[in-house]
């Protein structure tokens, strides 16, 4: 019998003893089907339709949520998804809907690579979806191994970072793996998300492999897979020579369970990071733009020619670093526009005119900011 709790399972949601629907957490998902890690070993699942599509207002799972599920020979039937800590999302551009990404997350890992991939403005984009999760971010720059200097680069992302601790590593060499054993104490859920290609899949595979060697010789861990899992490393990809972007190797979103006990969740590079009502995130990430908004003269002032205007005080003193300013005007009008999009798409029920227009001015917002995003 697979012990639930060492999934990270709480203790307070386990149905009382004879209630027909067994708690499970989803360990990865498939369009319409859910890989379930149970008391009972691995399951696949489905959604049942009457709790799902007709009594409303439960929340679809993705990889990393806690569900209650009934049982069947076949594939079991999901009724409930349970309260999360934490939750990790970002918008479909194109349907203007919230798109689930990792949940019950205590870790977030915003992982770039010591190459071209890097960039602070994705780096701010990551660090404000990941503090509105509700998960703990953690910056990991990876491929320290890579030739060159790389002192500049964590220079500028320890500046973007803010409080938000900021790790350099090699997967390859394993050097400054060790720093990440403060965040991956046993019963911890840890995501990694990045780009394509920064290495994820390489990272878990290090992870996965030193906590095998780790395991007490003759020990239990040290002998068996986990239950249901097999003992096999995540596949990687190579990365294209001139931009060093990868080429979408990881192709769904997994959660595996190491023999230290630690749950990490691999997820498919990104190739787009929009903001889906993050304006709490935002708050948490730019506390060096926030301490100004509140203090002009005019309440609703725009921040642009007001008299009185606070922001442009700390913008002429060079107190507020303009990079910095535009990022947060940026994100914040994309975290306002989420809403607007997902309200007409509803409204409409059907993407719309109303829809198309919202996507030209937003193009036409972005069109200053030649940063991919
Ligand atoms: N030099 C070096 N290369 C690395 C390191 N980590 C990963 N790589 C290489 O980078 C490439 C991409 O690694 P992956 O682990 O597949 O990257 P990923 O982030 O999982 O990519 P997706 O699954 O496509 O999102 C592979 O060729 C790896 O061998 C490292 O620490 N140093
Ligand atoms: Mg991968
Ligand atoms: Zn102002």
């Amino acid at each position: 019998m697979t012990d639930l709790l060492a999934y990270g399972f709480p203790q307070e949601f386990l149905p009382p003893e004879g209630s027909p629907a067994l708690p499970a957490r989803v360990t990865a998902v498939f369009k319409e089907r859910f890989q379930l890690m149970t008391q009972e070993g691995e399951h696949y699942g489905r959604l049942k339709t009457k709790e799902y599509l007709y009594d409303g207002g439960r929340k679809f799972p993705t990889t990393g949520d806690y569900v209650l599920a009934l049982p069947a020979a076949g594939d079991w039937q999901i009724v409930e998804t349970l309260p999360r800590r934490s939750f990790f999302s970002r918008i479909d551009s194109w349907h203007g809907t919230e798109q689930a990404v990792a949940a019950n997350m205590d870790v977030v890992f915003a992982v770039q690579s010591l190459n071209e991939n890097f960039s602070p403005k994705r780096l701010e984009r990551y660090l404000t979806l990941s503090w509105n999760s509700g998960a703990r971010p953690v910056v990991l720059l990876t491929k320290l191994d890579l030739p060159g200097d790389h002192g500049e680069q964590i220079a500028t992302a320890r500046k973007t970072a803010g409080k938000v601790p900021v790790v350099a590593l090699s997967a390859k060499t394993g050097e400054g793996m060790d720093r990440l054993l403060p965040y991956l104490a046993p019963g911890t859920t840890a995501a990694f998300l990045g780009s394509s290609g920064v290495g994820k899949s390489s990272l878990i595979n290090r992870l996965w492999e030193d906590s095998f060697s780790a395991a007490q010789p003759g020990s239990a861990e040290e002998t068996a897979s986990p239950p249901g899992i097999p003992r096999e490393r995540m596949a990687t990809g190579s990365v294209r020579e001139k931009d060093g972007m990868g080429r979408h190797t990881t192709t769904h979103r997994q959660l595996l369970r190491l023999p230290s006990g630690v749950l990490l969740i691999d997820t498919p590079g990104m190739r787009e990071l929009g903001m889906w009502d993050s304006l709490d995130g935002l708050s948490e990430a730019f506390p060096d733009v926030e301490q100004y908004l509140g203090q002009c003269r005019f309440s609703d002032c725009r921040h642009e020619n007001e008299p009185g205007c606070a922001v442009r005080a700390a913008l002429a003193s060079g107190e507020l670093d303009p990079g910095r300013w535009e990022s947060y005007k940026v994100l914040n009008w994309e975290s306002r526009h989420s809403h607007h999009l997902s309200t007409v798409r509803m409204k409409q029920g059907q993407p719309s005119k109303a829809l198309a227009k919202a996507r030209r001015q937003e193009k036409k917002y972005r069109k200053n900011f030649s940063e991919p995003y």
